[in-house]
């Protein structure tokens, strides 16, 4: 690519936090293609969005025409890594780690393919080391004193850490040393919790391979929120990449909700949008902020990216569906995503009378002199249709899909009946 720097990129990007040698990394990445690691451990069956932070950086290295590799820690997440924890943790069975590896592994592929990326799993080679060999061949390279130094641990003076968590930083140093040896890897990369365990890499490198041999850290900062509270995280927990565990509509909606503090971070962050685009949406932000340009653009990318363009095509019907209160060409499938957040009640499969269904079926309304009232005035829709006859009979065969009936009560106060 012509005048483009990737280092410069992400620094106009604000998605660099620390580096060993910026100079050193220009050069390099500039004369040729690089290949370039980071690293998950399999603690958990999903990745979320804080996940997607490094995996858009090396997703940026892909499309400039390097070589990103993803260590999926078969063997690290065995031990658990310390950085950023003030607890010790708890050990995961073999069989979580393992369940959870295969997880990580399709949804890594899915968000990078094939061509040009490569999952690797330290359990390969971390598995095969004997304890004396550990001990001789690595061990005597480390010394105690500089591995207290790390945050990581000093952070842990009081509480205390295990030997066994203690060892980590070994372990994320063999992997670092085994791709630059065997894979050409010369960049790692990760949150800035990583910066200890990296250059911990580093230093193993030199001592191995001699002072010269090229090794590059480059660590990402945490992410901030604007109102001070924790990124990615909404009053319903973590915000995956799963589909299952939250829905495309539901991610979609994460990203429109962000505050006009935040948006224009997340766009350099989060999306492949140029750096005129970006401006561009940043000038509407100051200009027109009603209108939330830069949230809508930024949940179409991500969402695009993340779940593909059918999944953003529905998350955005269900979102026009729910705000125009026209419902009639929902699917199942939106419906269910639609309104996964929202009262939820079973029925049963039987015609009723509208101030029956709304009292004594649904729960909606507190009263039948309540329920009349809403009715008359107009305040009550089903199935998307304003009913102020007190004589409307709730028919379940009229139920989208045979199964729901959607209630709306004033401008936006929506139930989903299922029927029995
Ligand atoms: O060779 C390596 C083996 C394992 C790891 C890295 C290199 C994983 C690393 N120690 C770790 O714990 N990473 C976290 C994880 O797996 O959830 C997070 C980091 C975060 C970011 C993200 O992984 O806390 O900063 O790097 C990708």
């Amino acid at each position: 690519m012509h005048n483009f720097d990737i280092i410069d990129d992400l620094e106009w990007r604000g998605a660099i936090n620390q580096q060993t040698d910026e100079a050193g990394l220009k050069k390099l990445t500039s004369e040729k293609a690089i290949s370039l690691y980071c690293g998950v451990d399999p603690t958990g069956d999903s990745l979320h969005i804080g996940h997607l932070i490094p995996f858009m950086i090396l997703k940026r290295f892909q499309e400039a025409g390097h070589h990103p590799v993803i260590v999926i820690g078969g063997g690290t997440g065995s031990i658990g890594d310390p950085s950023g924890r003030n607890s010790e943790r708890v050990l995961q069975t073999m069989d979580q780690v393992h369940h959870n590896e295969v997880a990580l592994t399709k949804m890594m592929t899915n968000l990078f393919g094939t061509e040009n990326f490569k999952i690797v799993n330290n359990y390969e080679w971390l598995s095969q080391i004997s304890l004396l060999e550990f001990l001789r061949d690595y061990g005597k390279l480390f010394s105690v004193n500089t591995m207290l130094n790390k945050e990581a641990v000093s952070s842990r003076m009081e509480v205390g850490i295990s030997f066994t968590e203690f060892t980590y930083q070994i372990l994320q140093s063999i992997d670092y040393l085994k791709l630059n040896q065997n894979h050409d890897v010369q960049l790692q990369i990760g949150g800035a919790d990583q910066w200890g365990n990296i250059t911990a890499g580093i230093d193993l490198i030199h001592k191995i391979e001699g002072s010269d041999r090229e090794a590059y850290a480059l660590t990402i900062p945490l992410m901030l929120k604007a109102d001070g509270t924790k990124f990615g995280k909404t009053a319903g927990g973590a915000v995956w990449l799963d589909p299952e565990k939250t829905t495309p509509y539901e991610f979609y909606q994460f990203w429109i909700n962000q505050d006009d503090r935040d948006v224009v971070k997340y766009l350099k962050y989060f999306t492949f949008l140029s750096r005129e685009e970006i401006e561009d949406l940043e000038k509407k932000v100051e200009t027109q902020p009603e209108k939330r340009e830069a949230q809508i653009r930024l949940a179409e990318e991500v969402t695009k990216f993340v779940h593909g363009a059918d999944a953003l095509a529905e998350a955005q019907h269900i979102t026009k569906a729910l705000f125009t209160g026209e419902l009639k060409d929902l699917t199942a499938s939106e419906i269910e995503q639609g309104f996964k957040n929202m009262p939820n009640v079973e029925v049963p499969a039987a015609t009723l009378n509208i101030v029956d269904f709304l009292v004594d079926a649904t729960k909606i309304e507190p009263s039948r002199r309540q329920a009349r009232e809403d009715v008359q005035n107009g305040a009550i829709y089903i199935n998307g249709e304003r009913q102020n006859s007190l004589e409307f009979e709730v028919d379940p065969k009229a139920a989208f899909d045979g199964k729901f009936i959607i209630i709306r009560k004033g401008k936006k106060k929506y139930t989903l009946a299922r029927v029995k």
